[in-house]
């Protein structure tokens, strides 16, 4: 079994992850999980902490001479921004006559964040113990640890890409993602808001110099295409081994995030079921085979074999520098929310960080189904499997 914690503050001295139920022999290459931070931190929109950050992790167990030996792997992301807010951040208590002034208190909650609801419900109030861990500086370690699992997932051929589909307004064209996968990443990679529409791009980049002007913010649509995954993974059996049900719950678990649908998703809402459905086909060369990927690649919970297509949706960040009306704790008097330092739209690092946090949903599926204490068990339970589904 695949799982995973973390644990550390977006102002704290690290960002620290767990995970346990990787087999062993997986070949590691952190530059490949450095990359991945890196996709992370770009794109178009987002605010002055990215300069101060660069992204690296730190493997401090579980992986050995470069290849996993199936203990628990423990990362590690630290926040070079923790130099500034070190006392702020300490662990140790404050001395008596510091309680106050040293803590950059928050106490005017902002609309849309969890401040008031966590400060609420912890009986906590300083909001910033709230705020330092519902922080998407989380979403770091959620993707080092996709980046991690997905090493084992490319052996097994199976390959992701996030990219955007919408930013506030401005709607990619259907012809620009419709591409074969590498030339789609090609596009995306070097695009400044992951889109492989220029004049998609232009308009994006148009509208999120808008809102930051107005100091407000912007949400969109990102999409994740998964590759090479066989049929069968997930199950139709219990509730809460569905692959789509898993998925949605890990997306939507994303800060920010308020939506999530496969293939058609909420389209088939006003189409005729003759036209939502894949028909299925059979030849000698294909097998069972669909003409159309309308399902998004998953049915009754499990894979199709077909590309699984999701897509995310993300709200406005809710940090607004022209903040919106909200009430101080202490005086319960109207105020404008606090303003702490943000990003205008961080849609384009949404897409990776949903892509990787999809890597991570497959892989726990993979090992369920082929799991085995080695790569090589893994590799052989794969084989076995795929031998068994050609001659059905
Ligand atoms: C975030 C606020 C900003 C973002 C941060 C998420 O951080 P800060 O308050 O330090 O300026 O930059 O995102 C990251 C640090 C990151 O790595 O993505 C928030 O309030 O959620």
């Amino acid at each position: 079994m695949l799982r995973f914690l973390t644990a550390g503050e977006t102002h704290g001295p690290q960002l620290t992850a767990i995970i346990e139920g990787m087999p062993s022999h997986v070949p590691i290459d952190v530059a490949l999980i450095n990359a991945q931070l890196a996709r992370r931190q770009k794109g178009y929109g987002r605010g002055k902490r990215m300069a101060i950050e660069q992204d690296v992790v730190d493997i401090v167990g579980g992986v050995r001479h470069g290849k996993t030996t199936g203990a628990p792997i423990a990362l590690v992301v630290h926040n070079r921004d923790w130099k500034n807010w070190s006392s702020i951040m300490d662990a140790r208590p404050l001395p008596e006559d510091a309680e106050q002034s040293g803590k950059r208190r928050v106490h005017r909650p902002r609309p849309g964040h969890a401040d008031l609801s966590g400060g609420i419900k912890y009986n906590e109030r300083d909001l910033r113990n709230i705020l330092e861990r519902s922080s998407a500086r989380e979403t770091t370690v959620r993707v080092a640890i996709g980046a991690l699992v997905r090493q084992m997932l490319s052996i097994c051929g199976v390959e992701l890409l996030g990219y955007v589909r919408q930013i506030g307004d401005v709607i990619v064209s259907d012809a620009s993602v419709d591409r074969p996968l590498d030339e789609l990443r090609e596009w995306t990679e070097r695009s400044a808001v992951r889109v492989a529409d220029v004049h998609a791009e232009e308009a994006m980049i148009a509208r999120i110099d808008e809102a930051k002007a107005s100091g407000d913010t912007l949400g969109g649509i990102v999409e994740t295409v998964a590759h090479g995954l066989p049929i069968g993974l997930g199950a139709h059996v219990q509730w809460d081994r569905k692959l789509d049900g898993r998925i949605a719950q890990a997306v939507v678990s994303i800060q920010a995030f308020k939506g999530v649908e496969f293939g058609l998703g909420f389209g088939c809402a006003a189409r005729r079921g003759s036209h939502v459905h894949d028909a299925i086909y059979y030849d000698d060369a294909q097998h069972f085979y669909r003409k159309t990927n309308r399902s998004g690649g998953v049915e009754g919970g499990m894979t199709t074999g077909a590309p699984l297509v999701v897509r995310g949706v993300m709200k406005p960040i809710s940090t607004l520098y022209k903040p919106l009306p909200s009430v101080d704790i202490d005086t319960k008097e109207a105020f404008a929310a606090q303003v702490e330092r943000s990003d205008t739209c961080a849609v384009p690092a949404a897409s990776v960080i949903m892509e990787n946090v999809i890597a991570w949903e497959i892989a726990r599926a993979w090992m369920e189904k082929f799991g085995g204490d080695s790569i090589e068990e893994v590799q052989r339970n794969v084989a076995g499997y795929i031998a068994q589904v050609r001659a059905y």
